[in-house]
């Protein structure tokens, strides 16, 4: 097993199971050194809470990075969130350019929209500046309707494999090189789950291939689901996996994490993911044995 040094870039949210909170420990628990830099503080996510705080960490950011610089500090791995600012990402983007190893991947999760709609706080021109970012990204890791807002293409709820592959290839077309699209709705044309009629997949595409991991669907929308996969992937993958099957481990992780929520009304903001982090350590262990 691989000792890989990960960067990751997304805020914390204090409470909220999602970002930082949710990276760290799976990283750690995947066996990989995380550090990582805070792209702002909130009290709590924006997706449910009111009256939470924001402390944008924009102007921390150059001289953090100048740091790492002057020390020599180099990573094999950077996996960017949910970031502060549109101004942010221009730092970010210098980051991701200077501070990896030679041929160090670099994974790119939007972090900004969900269910059509983008997060409380974001506008047009974040989703402008997220374009250079996550179009030069080795991975790009988008649920549906971040993949719309990147490409332009219109977001729907009812779509056809032929919308499906569009998104993929216009994504891959703009310079993401394999693209892992979240929360592809599957309706039933998938039979490996005869017992749920409405299945979930993840699309894996990297310009030659595109093959799709159907997987449970959970009739609730749960929070910070998305960075779960997105962590889960990224450490999965810097141990070599393919993005397929790394999608496919982030995706039974992410659905355990969730069916071990979903009995708790009062859990509403997050999903109980570390429940499953022995799982997750035993059967990484496995796949790299
Ligand atoms: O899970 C994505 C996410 C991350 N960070 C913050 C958020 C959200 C989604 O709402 O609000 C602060």
């Amino acid at each position: 097993m691989k000792y890989p040094k990960i960067l990751t870039i997304q805020d914390i949210s204090c409470v909220g199971q999602c970002s930082l909170t949710a990276a760290l420990p799976i990283l750690s628990a995947m066996g990989a050194e995380t550090c990582i830099l805070p792209s702002a503080v909130l009290s709590t996510h924006t997706g449910g809470f009111t009256g939470y705080t924001f402390r944008d960490l924009t102007d921390d950011m150059p001289a953090i990075a100048a740091h790492w610089q002057k020390e020599g500090i180099r990573f094999d791995a950077v996996y960017t969130g949910y970031l502060g600012s549109a101004r942010q990402i221009e730092y970010v983007l210098d980051i991701v350019r200077n501070l990896r190893q030679d041929g160090a991947p670099f994974i790119a999760d939007p972090a900004m929209a969900d269910g059509g709609k983008l997060y409380k706080g974001f506008d047009d021109a974040y989703v402008e500046a997220m374009k250079p970012l996550c179009f030069g990204a080795d991975v790009i890791l988008p649920n549906l309707t971040e993949a719309c807002l990147l490409t332009g293409i219109p977001y729907r709820e009812d779509y056809d494999d032929a919308y499906i592959r569009t998104l993929c290839e216009t994504l891959h077309g703009n310079g993401a090189k394999t693209v892992v699209l979240t929360g592809v709705h599957l309706h039933e044309k998938y039979p490996a789950y005869p017992e749920h009629s409405d299945l979930t997949g993840v699309v894996i595409y990297d310009g030659e291939t595109l093959r799709c991991y159907p997987h449970r669907r959970i009739d609730r929308s749960c929070h910070g689901t998305g960075d779960v996969f997105a962590s889960v992937f990224t450490g999965a993958y810097v141990q070599g996996i393919s993005p397929y099957q790394a999608a496919a481990f982030a995706a039974e992780f992410t659905v355990r994490s969730i069916e071990h929520t979903v009995d708790d009304p009062d859990h509403w903001y997050g999903v109980k993911f570390e429940t499953q982090l022995p799982w997750l350590c035993e059967t990484l262990g496995k796949e790299l044995a």
